[in-house]
Parts: C-alpha cells; structure tokens; sequence
C-alpha cells in the first residue's frame, strides 16, 4: 500500500515564523525509510511552499493586507489551496495521506481535501475527524482574538467561516469540501478562548479536555470517541503536536502544561490504527526555531506517534 507523504512548508498562518521547517526535522530524522523497512508502505514525499507571490512565512507582505481582520488572508488562502488538491488527488486513489506541518493553518487544506475524496470515493458518505490539540482552533475571523489563521481552520473546514460579509479570498472553498460537526471530536483540550468555547456548545461539538483525560483515562475517552462516530466511517486524525505536554513536545509554537504524556498520545494514534478506518493524519506545529536544543524530543515523539498511527509498534 501506498504511504502519500506532504510536507506543507508553512508558517502564514502563525503569528511567529519556524514551523514551515518542521516537515524537513521530521523527514531527515528519517521517520518514513523507518516506516518503509517495518511497514507494507512505499512512501512518495511531495513538498509545497511558494516560490511567487505570497510567500510561506507569517512575515507582512504588501500583497497580502488583511481583510476581515485576517492576517497574511491570501498566502493563507492559496496554501491550503494547494495542500488540499494534493492530498485530495493521493486520498482519492486510496492511498494514505500524511500530511505535515507547518502551522495548523494547513489543516483548512488537508481536512477539505480528504473530506472532498471521501465523498467522491464512497458515495456522499462523510469523514469523520479527530482533533488531537491542546487549542480548539475554531475561532472565525470575526471572533479571533490573534486575528492569525492558524486559530480558525475547524471554522473554515466546517463551513462556520463563511460569512455572508464575505472573505470572498476563501472562495475555492465549496460544499463537496466541508466536514459536519456531528463528525467531529476533540481531544486535549486546555487552551479554549470564550467565543470558542460558545461555538463549541452551539454546535453541539464532542470534546474531550485535558480534564476529562485526566478524569477518565486515555483509554476511556478514546473508547467514547469511537463510539460516537461509529465504526462505519474513515477517520483523519489532525493531530498538533502541542496537544503532548510540553515535556515531551518543547519545539513548538504555543506550549500549554499540563499535556499529553508521550504513551498517551501513541494510544490515540494506535488505537485509530486498530480502527482499520484511518484514511489520512495531518502531524502539525513542530517548530525547530522554538527550544532549539530539544527539538530532538520532539521530532522523536512526533515521529512515535505517526509510526504508532500507521502501525509501527513504537
Ligand atoms: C488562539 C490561539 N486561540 C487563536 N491558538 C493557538 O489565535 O485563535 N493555536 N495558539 O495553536
Ligand atoms: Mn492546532
Ligand atoms: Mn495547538
Ligand atoms: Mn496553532
């Protein structure tokens, strides 16, 4: 089987530059010729970043003014673009898509990829997704509070974003691309702003916070959250390597104690493996400029729980 690995070069969408070398860390630790040697995949690496008019970094661009409020709207908006045709083309042959980050931004592009070639592959039916972080990554542009994309893309894959003030900048984005909310569950929960928090109960949306970890055990919610999307349906995991406690995630942009544990976050990933229904994962937010000194812990955990996802005992 075929492992489709894209390397999503980005940092646009964050209000601090470094994560767009987070794909290369984790490449060169040379966690997919692993997975080639231990696994029945043969992995492709396709790298995307711009060479023309945006860039691929947070810095202000004079091309690139805010509308709405949105910060860096367009490198934004033609990232993702590009992100979620390519992966839409490798999940629609039936290959597995690992995408990595960059910042969260880029999952406006993997989620409507993946979700548009589900619908197209099986008929109508729905992905389900699971985000794994310790952000809830739902704010609008109108409720933002950074103004940075890399706080929205749920808002923006589910259909939430688009107002009818028009961010016209998101057009490509249409119905054969978004995810129901009713599919939908978080894990990790601990860094929620106000309006999140209200978006979250409105929409009716499963989560399960770092509390609930905490008061349940892993094992526990990872049963409940199977549950509720039932076992007929491909999953995406988009997983943000923030959601692990700092101490085992130190390189990445906004740190939140207390996380994950390391055998935590390789339950969540081995756990979705045994579903047989994991279709795609998006591993985000590693961040080689943060805590230079210890980006080896964190590509290494990375790496365990993309090996875990994929079936590689770790
Ligand atoms: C905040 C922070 N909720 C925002 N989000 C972060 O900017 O919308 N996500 N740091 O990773
Ligand atoms: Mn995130
Ligand atoms: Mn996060
Ligand atoms: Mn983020």
């Amino acid at each position: 089987s075929h492992l489709a690995v894209v390397a999503a070069k980005y940092s646009c969408g964050a209000p601090i530059g470094g994560a767009e070398h987070g794909p290369d860390a984790l490449i060169d630790a040379g966690i997919f010729s692993e997975i080639e040697s231990k696994t029945k995949y043969k992995c492709t690496i396709d790298h995307i970043a711009q060479s023309g008019t945006f860039g691929n970094t947070n810095e202000a661009h004079d091309a690139d003014p805010d509308i709405n409020g949105m910060k860096r709207p367009r490198a934004v908006s033609l990232a993702s673009k590009q992100i979620s045709e390519c992966v839409y083309a490798h999940a629609r042959e039936g290959k597995f898509v690992m995408t990595l980050g960059g910042d969260h931004s880029i999952g406006i592009g993997t989620v409507t990829g993946i979700a548009r070639a589900i619908r197209e592959r099986f008929g109508g039916s729905e992905l389900s997704v699971l985000w794994i972080d310790a952000h809830a990554d739902i704010n609008t542009p109108e409720t933002s509070p950074s103004r940075r994309i890399h706080g929205m893309p749920v808002a923006f894959a589910s259909g939430l974003a688009q107002s009818p003030t028009g961010h016209s900048v998101f057009d490509w984005i249409t119905a054969s691309h978004l995810i129901n909310l009713k599919r939908f569950v978080y894990i990790g929960l601990r860094d929620v702003d106000e309006a999140e928090e209200r978006i979250i109960a409105e929409n009716g949306i499963k989560a399960y916070s770092m509390d609930d970890v905490r008061r349940y055990g892993i094992v526990k919610v990872m049963g409940l959250a199977l549950e509720y999307l039932g076992d007929e349906t491909p999953i995406h995991v988009s997983y943000d390597i923030d959601s692990l406690d700092p101490e085992w995630a130190p390189s990445t942009g906004f740190p939140v104690t207390p996380g994950l544990s390391l055998e935590e976050g390789i339950h969540i990933s081995r756990r979705l493996h045994a579903t047989g229904n994991l279709v795609a994962m998006d591993l985000v937010e590693v961040n080689p400029l943060v805590e230079p000194g210890k980006l080896g812990t964190t590509v290494k955990s990375a790496g365990s729980v993309i090996q875990a996802a994929l079936g590689v005992a770790v």
